[in-house]
């Protein structure tokens, strides 16, 4: 039987990972999170792939195409599309798909502006404020759906 697919979808400035403030982000690259979730996703008979993009519509269109092809469960870090997209709220509703948002970070401790999330509207659970290890309990939570 096939791999249940769990796609790790990231947003914008989440490739700079690892190079700049990491006092709040930390120091892994986004492809050592990758590395560890793919390892991590073998050990519990999933498929992961992850992504990312700077662009709204981009991740919009993998929403979709997640749909289309099946994918068991999406792990979001939208970055700051969290607090401002209503297109990807809008997906996450359309698609019906099962979406765990994910943070580094945990924007409820920070600026206001960070306290809405529009993802959490739609999302079915949220992991933040644990570094990269935020990636690995919403990893976790997917493989337990
Ligand atoms: O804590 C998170 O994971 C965030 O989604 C990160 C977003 C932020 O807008 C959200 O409020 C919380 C920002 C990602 C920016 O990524 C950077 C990575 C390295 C250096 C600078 C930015």
């Amino acid at each position: 039987m096939a791999l249940r697919k769990i796609l790790v979808l990231n947003g914008p400035n989440l490739n700079l990972l690892g190079t700049r403030q990491p006092e709040i982000y930390g120091h892994d690259t986004l492809d050592d999170i990758a590395a560890r979730l793919t390892a991590q996703g073998e050990a519990l008979g999933l498929a992961v792939e992850c992504r990312q993009t700077n662009h709204e519509g981009v991740l919009v269109d993998w929403l979709h195409q997640a749909k289309r092809e099946g994918v068991h469960a999406v792990l979001l870090n939208a970055g700051a599309y969290t607090h401002t997209s209503i297109a990807l709220l809008d997906a996450i509703l359309a698609t019906e798909l099962k979406v765990i948002e994910v943070h580094l970070s945990d924007p409820e401790t920070r600026e206001p502006f960070r306290h809405l999330s529009y993802v959490g509207m739609a999302a079915i659970d949220c992991v933040k404020g644990l570094g990269a290890k935020s990636y690995e309990v919403a990893l976790e939570r997917a493989a337990a759906l």
